[in-house]
C-alpha cells in the first residue's frame, strides 16, 4: 500500500479505487498533505502534459478529474474539521467562462479548515454574482480562481467590478486571485489585493486580511 497506488489509480481513471486507496492511506497514518500532493494533484499535472502533447483528450481529463474528486471527498472531513466560530467569510468562485473547480474546491476546503465560512459560487461566475453574494453574506473576502489563459481578462473584469463596488456601492471586501496562469504581478496590475500560489497561501492571505 502506498501513495503511488493512488497516483496510478487516478491515471487509470479508477474512481472507486482512488476513494478506497485514499481511505487506506488515512487509516495507515499517511500525512494528508502527501496523499493530496503526491497521490491526487501530481497525476493531474501528468494528465495536463499528455493533453498538451495530444496523447490524451478532454474525456480522459474529465475522468481523471472525477477520480481526484472522489479522493477529495474522502479527505474532506479531515481538511475541514474545526469547532471554532468563523473568523471571517469568503465568497469563492471560478471566473466566467472557466469550468475548472478542483483547485478552487481545495482552496475552499482549507479555508473552511482554517475556520472561515466559505460561500462557494461554483464555476463560470461573473463580477456581479460575486458582489451580490458578498453583500448578502457580509463577506470579508472575495476569492477568484481561473485556470485558462482566457480567464485572465475575465478576472481583470471581475476585479474591476468588485473594486468599483468597494468605492461606489458600499461594499467592503478584499479580493484575492489564484490559478496557474496568474501571478503576483498580474494581481497587482489588475487591482487585486493579493495573489496566492496554492491553497495554503490562500489561507495565509485570508488570515492576514481579517486580522489586519
Ligand atoms: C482536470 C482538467 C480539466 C477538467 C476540469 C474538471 C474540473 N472539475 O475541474 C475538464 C475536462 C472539464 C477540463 C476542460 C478544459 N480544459 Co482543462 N485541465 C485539467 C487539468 C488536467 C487539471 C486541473 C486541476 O484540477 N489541477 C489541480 C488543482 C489542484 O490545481 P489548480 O487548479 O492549479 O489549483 C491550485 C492553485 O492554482 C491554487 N489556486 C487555484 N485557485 C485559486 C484561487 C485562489 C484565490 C488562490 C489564492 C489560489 C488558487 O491553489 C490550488 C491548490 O493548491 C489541467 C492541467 C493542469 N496540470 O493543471 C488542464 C488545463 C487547465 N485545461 C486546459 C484546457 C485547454 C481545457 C479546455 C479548453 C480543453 C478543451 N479543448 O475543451 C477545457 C476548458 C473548459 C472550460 N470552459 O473551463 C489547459 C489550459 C491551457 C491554458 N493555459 O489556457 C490545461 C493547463 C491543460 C494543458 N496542459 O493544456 N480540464
Amino acid at each position: 500500500m502506498s501513495v503511488a497506488e493512488i497516483f496510478d489509480a487516478v491515471m487509470e481513471y479508477e474512481e472507486e479505487d482512488v476513494a478506497a486507496l485514499v481511505q487506506a492511506e488515512i487509516d495507515g497514518g499517511t500525512a494528508v498533505k502527501n496523499i493530496l500532493q503526491d497521490g491526487l494533484i501530481a497525476p493531474l499535472d501528468v494528465i495536463g502534459e499528455k493533453f498538451s502533447a495530444g496523447t490524451l483528450f478532454v474525456p480522459e481529463m474529465l475522468m481523471a478529474a472525477e477520480a481526484v474528486q472522489a479522493g477529495l471527498d474522502i479527505l474532506r472531513p479531515l481538511l475541514t474539521e474545526t469547532g471554532v466560530k468563523p473568523i471571517g467569510t469568503v465568497v469563492l468562485g471560478t471566473v466566467k467562462g472557466d469550468l475548472h473547480d478542483i483547485g478552487k474546491n481545495l482552496v475552499g476546503l482549507l479555508l473552511e479548515g482554517a475556520g472561515f465560512r466559505v460561500i462557494d459560487l461554483g464555476t463560470d461566475v461573473d463580477g456581479e454574482q460575486f458582489i451580490s453574494a458578498a453583500q448578502e453574506n457580509e463577506a470579508d473576502i472575495i476569492a477568484l480562481s481561473g485556470l485558462l489563459t482566457t480567464s485572465m481578462p475575465e478576472m481583470e473584469k471581475a476585479v474591476a467590478t468588485v473594486q468599483d463596488a468597494n468605492t461606489n456601492r458600499n461594499l467592503n471586501v478584499k479580493v484575492m486571485i489564484g490559478g496557474p496562469p496568474v501571478h503576483h504581478e498580474f494581481a497587482m496590475t489588475i487591482g487585486a489585493d493579493a495573489y496566492g500560489m496554492d491553497a495554503p497561501a490562500a489561507v495565509e492571505q485570508a488570515r492576514e486580511f481579517v486580522t489586519g
